[in-house]
């Protein structure tokens, strides 16, 4: 039997788009002219402010930086700018800080406050508050009671880049999904599909 070609082009083409967005598993974050929202550079600066945190835990958060830094197919840079006593966060100042603090909503762990120009997409301000009403631990082995720095921190930073959520269970082992747990380090390391987001954003 001869093969209709043009059947067998659309079935290439439905199996290549279906491999594709099975493949892409990360998600950019777009205004509604569809510019996605990103930083007009590759190189990020946070301050910050280890005062109200538990120990050591400015090497958890200089790790965490390194981490998407060291991307060998990224050119992004978030850098470490030095010590701020700044606990206040201004969404407008072009100041990145990270801090420890509260967090109105009591169950969130980490909040990246991000802000970006509505019509170009262009981010501008990030600033990343760790909540003092969780246990929050910089040590290397983190304890079952606590959430790990440098794990809620390297996502977060993700969220800088700015990579969305993942909420399908099958992500769990990605630095993007949505959900923190106590005790857990594996978000310090990213999935190849975390690294494939900042590639894609910042190449
Ligand atoms: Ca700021
Ligand atoms: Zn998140």
């Amino acid at each position: 039997m001869k093969r209709n070609p043009f059947i067998v082009s659309l079935l290439v083409i439905f199996i290549s788009s279906f491999w594709c967005s099975s493949a892409f598993a990360y998600k950019v974050k777009k205004i509604k002219n569809g510019k996605i929202i990103k930083w007009n550079t590759n190189t990020v600066t946070y301050y910050v402010n280890t005062s109200g945190g538990p120990p050591d835990s400015l090497a958890a958060i200089q790790a965490a930086m390194k981490t998407w830094t060291d991307v060998p197919s990224s050119s992004f840079h978030f850098v470490y700018g030095g010590p701020t006593t700044s606990t206040v966060r201004n969404p407008d100042d072009g100041i990145n800080i990270i801090y420890f603090g509260k967090i109105r909503n009591k169950a969130r762990v980490a909040r990246n406050y991000v802000q970006w120009n509505k019509e170009s997409g262009e981010l501008y301000d990030s600033d990343i508050v760790f909540n003092t009403a969780h246990k929050l631990s910089a040590a290397d082995k983190c304890p079952e009671d606590s959430y790990d720095i440098q794990s809620v921190l390297t996502h977060e930073l993700g969220h800088s880049l700015t990579l969305n959520e993942l909420y399908k269970q099958t992500h769990e082992e990605k630095t993007m999904y949505w959900k923190e747990n106590k005790g857990d380090t594996k978000k310090r390391t990213l999935d190849q599909d975390d690294i494939d987001g900042i590639s894609y954003l910042y190449p």
